[in-house]
């Protein structure tokens, strides 16, 4: 190979090498969950790094075992009225086996598998020196280089947007150096053919990982196939593996489909691969990263640097754990959440689930599913905020594809018009309330979920969206409206049976169970469906009788109460908790994500929601990555940026793998998008009808800058600071909104002109 065209294959490298957006290593992965991902959405990879035997790890985002199934336990609403009455007279024990018994299917989990692996075995000899292994996520290129006995080898990995394929690279500085064998490999339901033009397929029908505890589960049919391009050399096929022989480039190209969406896997994977191949690479390339770039290059974070910035990720990762003094890699870890979002949730596709598109085996971690009792909402809450509201839409769609099954079992199972789902689901959109009272009987799956039908409004207000949304707003609303029940103690609506995720408390008769009626969970996030669903109907100016029933409902909606310790109540009776240091916060909705509980707005609630973080913190609380990162929204919506920034440290020093990959332990990306979102919520926030500027800047960001974010309303804003203290703010009024923006007590109206970009000073004055 000629020395200017290995040149052109090492640019991108050396691009890409500022150390914000990059992650980069000195060595390979020694395991999967230190691999380095990347994606479209739709087909992601795993990119160990390895020099002798190099394996990459491939996910398809619909490979999922199971189909369609009614998880309804049949007549189950005809047990409601007296569950609800051993409830409401105090009986919790006798409820909960009654509920169990009567209400509940016990479930029937299906998967999202690997795709399976891809092997590289290469025959080098001499010593390896200038090892480097890299993700750009600028560019969404991963790298591995290396130099043997003075040839430096190259490899290039993406996965393209516009041709849905997995494109590898490998170049050598010298002439007829790539030599490598390549195999397909999956652990079951498989069937390889290779073929001498250089491709192999890998095909079969998926079946449940673990058939002894479900069952076999058929799932979907899938194909996968693979094609060498070699400029050079030779290849051949020796048995199920392609081998390359003194080639000067190859270029390894991988497809695959499934039938979920009713196409044929054969035919997709074939056109699909002769248009991928037929493209030159680099415009394969080109085209991705413009994909790419059109969505990461809208927001630009600086929170400073030191010389850590010159470091490998890991021993970035290694020091911070000692000495968090090293801002950038923040601002990576706000990068790549931004990067995981945009690889993992294109519009048209399924929504990301708990490991975004990433996952080995053929039985992930709770399956890789849409845990809807946070998790999958977690994942969603940087869209808006960090500018990628396109790649909010997935998880949108599939709230609306849960409305069919939700109302079989409103119908069923509560005795209910609208749609309902529990704690979990999958792409084949099962709602039923299943599995084990803990933490299947919570029946605000798909209610929570409507709260990103309206934040992606409150963000774009694109009024057409919401009109098409609004009848999912509404359906949502409609079940709680029938749900709803008086408390024959005090008369006010509530929700039985109910619970407050996964937590237990102790009941006076000193029985631990879970099954209540009206969590505070419950009363917040109905509040928040019905504001939303009120205030939709308004806006479209539709529906008028519904929202005064939605009115006159919410009104009744047991009040939030403080317990007598000054915490926000978790029950609707001063019950204690069987674990205080419980990782679901979840009576705190209301101050994140929601909106009731704010320091401007309801201080006393407020006041004990801090109590109650602090309570739960000095009980080992935030001990999964997701439940920090929902922790350091807490404290940024409660202004306390040194809080905040407190525990971001710790998600990074407690939670976070050396390739930035959140774990719950293990692997769960949700806090990595909490994380996130954590971080633009300590700089902007805007739930409080306001433009708030840097409401929760920690001392550790003396200085610092970032550009397009968004706010609610239609705004874009940039800021800069210095001391601590914001220099210049620019506000972007998209939609012509007139605004107040508010920084450091002091408040200014930006009059609606559409638009216009208003720069204030450090008084808030126009500039
Ligand atoms: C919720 C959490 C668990 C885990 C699971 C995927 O149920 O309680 O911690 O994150 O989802």
């Amino acid at each position: 190979m000629k020395a200017f065209q290995f040149l052109a294959c090492l640019l991108f490298v050396g691009l890409s090498l500022n150390a914000q957006h990059t992650l980069w290593y000195k060595q390979p992965a020694r395991q999967w969950d230190e691999a380095l991902p990347i994606g479209n959405g739709k087909l992601g990879a795993m990119i160990f790094g390895r020099v002798q035997y190099e394996r990459i790890q491939l996910n398809e985002e619909s490979l999922w075992t199971g189909s369609k199934k009614d998880l309804n336990k049949p007549d189950a609403g005809k047990y409601l009225p007296e569950a609800q009455k051993l409830l409401f007279e105090g009986k919790y024990k006798e409820a909960q086996q009654f509920i169990e018994e009567k209400m509940m299917h016990p479930g029937d989990w299906f998967m999202y598998q690997t795709l399976g692996d891809l092997f590289l075995k290469f025959n080098h000899t001499g010593e390896v020196s200038n090892y480097k292994y890299s993700l750009s996520l600028d560019s969404a290129l991963a790298h591995t280089t290396y130099t043997i006995d003075n040839v430096n080898y190259s490899r290039e990995a993406f996965s393209s947007v516009d041709n849905n394929c997995i494109a590898i690279k490998l170049c050598a500085s010298k002439e007829k150096s790539i030599s490598f064998s390549a195999k397909l490999s999956r652990k079951k339901d498989v069937t390889f053919e290779t073929a001498p033009n250089g491709m192999i397929i890998m095909k079969g029908r998926v079946t449940s990982g673990d058939e002894t505890v479900i069952g076999l589960n058929h799932g979907v049919n899938y194909e996968a196939q693979l094609k060498i391009v070699n400029r050079g050399g030779n290849i051949k096929v020796q048995g199920d593996s392609l081998i390359v022989e003194g080639a000067d480039e190859a270029i390894i190209y991988i497809v695959a489909a499934t039938d979920y969406w009713k196409t044929d896997p054969h035919a997709v994977c074939s056109t699909t691969l002769f248009a991928a191949v037929k493209k030159p690479y680099e415009q394969l390339k080109s085209e991705m990263i413009t994909a790419h770039q059109d969505l990461y290059n809208r927001v630009n974070l600086d929170l400073g640097t030191n010389e850590r910035a010159g470091w490998p990720t890991d021993k970035r990762i290694e020091a911070f754990k000692n000495d968090p003094n090293d801002p950038q890699l923040l601002t990576t870890y706000f990068n790549y959440g931004r990067y995981l979002l945009i690889c993992s949730s294109r519009p048209n596709d399924l929504p990301a689930n708990l490991q975004g598109i990433w996952a080995d085996g053929l039985v992930p971690p709770w399956n890789a599913d849409y845990h809807i009792n946070i998790n999958i909402q977690m994942n969603y809450w940087p869209a808006e905020v960090t500018n990628l509201s396109e790649c909010h839409l997935p998880f949108i769609n599939f709230i609306d594809s849960l409305r069919p099954a939700g109302r079989i079992t409103a119908k069923n199972t509560y005795n209910s018009r609208g749609f309902v789902a529990h704690f979990t689901t999958d792409p084949w959109y099962w709602t039923g309330l299943t599995g084990k009272p803990e933490w299947g009987m919570w029946l605000m799956g798909a209610a929570w979920s409507c709260q990103h039908i309206w934040e992606h409004y409150a963000f774009t207000g694109d009024k057409a969206f919401l009109e098409k949304e609004y009848p999912v707003l509404k359906e949502a609303a409609l079940f709680f409206v029938d749900f709803l029940v008086k408390d024959p103690k005090t008369g006010y609506l509530t929700t039985a049976p109910s619970t407050s995720p996964e937590n237990k408390f102790i009941a006076p008769d000193g029985t631990i169970t879970n099954i209540c009626t009206g969590s505070t969970m419950d009363m917040e996030i109905i509040w928040d469906l019905f504001s939303n669903t009120i205030e939709a109907s308004k806006i479209l100016n539709i529906d008028e009788a519904f929202r005064q029933q939605l009115i006159n409902k919410k009104d009744s909606l047991r009040p939030l109460k403080i317990g007598t310790d000054g915490r926000l109540m978790e029950w609707a009776e001063p019950f204690e908790e069987q674990d205080p240091g419980h990782r679901h916060i979840s009576h705190l909705f209301g101050l994140h994500p929601g909106k009731e509980i704010s320091p401007a707005l309801t201080p006393e609630l407020a006041a004990a929601a801090r109590k109650t973080i602090d309570f739960r913190l000095s009980h080992g609380g935030g001990h999964t990555g997701w439940s920090r990162a929902w922790i350091i929204n807490f404290f940024a919506r409660l202004y306390d940026g040194e809080k905040a920034y407190e525990n971001l440290v710790a998600l990074l020093q407690k939670s976070t793998n050396i390739n930035l990959f959140d774990i719950h332990p293990p692997f769960q990306i949700d806090g990595n998008f909490g994380g996130t979102a954590g971080i633009a919520e300590m700089l902007l926030q805007s739930h409080e009808g306001f433009i708030n500027l840097l409401p929760a800047l920690p001392k550790a960001w003396q200085n610092g800058s970032v550009k397009g974010l968004r706010a609610r309303g239609g705004f874009e804003v940039d800021m800069e600071w210095k001391d601590g203290k914001l220099t210049s703010a620019k506000i972007k009024l998209d939609n012509g909104n007139a605004v107040y923006a508010a920084y450091n007590g002091k408040k200014i109206m930006l009059p609606a002109i559409k638009g216009k970009i208003f720069e204030l000073n450090t008084q808030l004055e126009i500039k």
